[in-house]
């Protein structure tokens, strides 16, 4: 059985894309699935707690990320497809695992950081407990494999390690303990303006991300901007120290291309970085589009989606119970 997830933290860019979302149809021929909308991850955003919202906005971004889900080919009647915050056991497991978990294990995390780092003043706590919740969510299901970027490997680690540790005190295998299943190409997408982070659905500069449903003309101009090097005759060769720019663009290809990069280092040599960007651009095109076409079908009919989501924690609640279960026959 195999879980992955993303946040509605905003639109799905083409990072969650490579890294997970372009995987989960062809997951599903092999695996059992287990795919989550993670709206309880997506408040530690703190400007969407203290923010202003219009009205309906986060079951709007829920509902988007649900009609990309099914656009890139997931399908429900196979796969448990649901939202985090509909399946109570989430934060009830959530807190138990907090009472076995250390804070300085928490404060090690590299994300925690990271994005603490971007808050300055005040930072919520969820933002620190975030990877529980993440354990919580993996727990829960008895999945022996987790689909993610390389951005949450640590948080997939600390998930085994808190696993680990409950069955020892316990003596028992109340928990499963999952591997990760990180993908060789596209697991770590970086941000086209700075190539030295990561690219980010929330960037505040919306130009260092390509977003899932952008226009091609959009995308032109994003691709246009990109950060490359200086080097004069242009060398496309894939050097992550120091040619940051042109080895994101060069792992974006070889992603979407499903090629090594090894085969387009030779295919660039000689050429410019127009013709790398306009190479991109074409690919890029060819991917979203279909995905784009169907987006919108999907996203008309929201009763569908909502049935979708109300199905989806039906059967996730049943296996969540179980477990849940088998906890407490061993706390109690
Ligand atoms: N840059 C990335 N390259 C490859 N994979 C990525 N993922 C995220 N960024 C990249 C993977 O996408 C899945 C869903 O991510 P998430 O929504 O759970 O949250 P995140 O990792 O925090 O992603 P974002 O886009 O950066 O969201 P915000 O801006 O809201 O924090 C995960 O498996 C993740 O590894």
């Amino acid at each position: 059985m195999l879980f992955s997830a993303v946040q509605p933290s905003g639109l799905l860019t083409i990072a969650n894309y490579l890294g997970v979302l372009c995987h989960w149809k062809e997951m599903q021929d092999s695996y059992d699935c287990i795919y989550c909308i993670a709206d309880l991850h997506a408040m530690t955003a703190k400007k969407k707690i203290y923010k202003k919202k219009n009205k309906n906005e986060n079951i709007k971004t829920i509902l988007d990320t649900l009609a990309l889900y099914l656009a890139c080919g997931v399908d429900p009647n196979e796969s448990i497809v649901f939202l985090q915050s509909q399946v109570l056991e989430h934060t009830q497991l959530n807190w138990i695992l907090n009472c076995y978990t250390n804070l300085g294990e928490l404060f090690r995390m590299t994300q925690f950081k990271v994005k603490s780092k971007n808050e300055n003043a005040s930072i919520n706590s969820g933002l620190l407990t975030y990877p529980i919740l993440m354990a919580s969510d993996i727990l829960l299901y008895d999945v022996d494999k987790v689909l993610v970027g390389e951005d949450q490997k640590q948080h997939i680690e600390l998930t085994k390690k808190i696993a680990r540790r409950v069955n020892g005190i316990y003596s028992k295998e109340i928990f499963t303990i999952p591997s990760v299943v990180i993908t060789k190409s596209g697991s770590r997408i970086k941000s086209l303006l700075d190539p030295t982070k990561k690219m980010s659905k929330s960037d505040f500069n919306r130009n260092s991300s390509i977003f899932m449903l952008d226009n091609i003309e959009l995308i032109n101009k994003k691709f246009a901007k990109a950060v490359t090097d200086s080097e004069n005759p242009a060398n496309i060769s894939f050097n992550k120290q120091k040619k940051p720019g042109v080895s994101n663009l060069l792992e974006i290809l070889s992603a979407l291309k499903n090629i090594p990069i090894i085969e387009l280092e030779k295919f660039f040599l000689n050429k410019t970085y127009l013709d790398l960007k306009l190479m991109i651009c074409q690919t890029v095109k060819n991917k979203l589009l279909p995905i784009q076409e169907k987006y919108f079908l999907y996203r008309k009919d929201e009763e569908y989606l909502k049935d979708i989501l109300f199905r989806g924690a039906t059967k996730a609640k049943k296996r969540a119970k179980e477990t849940i279960k088998r906890l407490f026959s061993v706390l109690n």
